[in-house]
């Protein structure tokens, strides 16, 4: 019993140490591509992957913000008080995902062309703008595209 009692002690003592050291927090590399061949319109310029899930505290890699690919967060599709996201002329940036919530990024030149990804950082629970209450839309191919992402988001019910 006094066994059973220390470990489960110990556990939520370490933990959350755990959970917050750098080295171990969980990291996604995002790419960005662009090509023409492609048969699906939304895929010719487009992020890779799209959509992802991380847990507070998890790293997003964006790799390959050269030449006119960019990543921008979409304005009011981000989570309140959190900082916009500006990326550019960039081999590698690294952003610790702090704040929980649903992020939408863009493209700045590709974006009207379908090149929008989400990021679902923490719990459903948790989260803070599910779609419903986003402050804005977007139109056209990005509209089109961010459709299928909340598809995905939809789809991904942890169970
Ligand atoms: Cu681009």
């Amino acid at each position: 019993m006094i066994r059973v009692v220390s470990l489960a002690f110990l556990t939520l003592l370490l933990l959350p140490n755990l959970a917050s050291a750098q080295s171990g927090s969980p990291s996604q590399g995002i790419d960005q591509i662009s090509d023409p061949t492609t048969e699906f319109v939304l895929d010719m310029f487009r992020f890779e992957p799209d959509f992802v899930r991380l847990p507070v505290g998890g790293r997003v890699i964006f790799n390959n913000s050269r030449g006119q690919h960019t990543v921008m967060s979409a304005n009011g599709l981000i989570p309140e008080g959190v900082e916009k996201i500006s990326i550019a002329n960039t081999a590698s940036e690294t952003r610790t995902m702090d704040v929980p919530g649903l992020y939408v990024l863009t493209c700045k030149v590709h974006g009207r062309y379908g090149m929008v990804m989400l990021i679902a950082v923490g719990d459903r629970e948790a989260w803070q703008n599910p779609p419903t209450s986003w402050k804005k839309s977007l139109s056209g191919r990005a509209g089109e595209k961010l459709e299928l992402l909340v598809k995905k988001l939809n789809e991904d019910i942890p169970h």
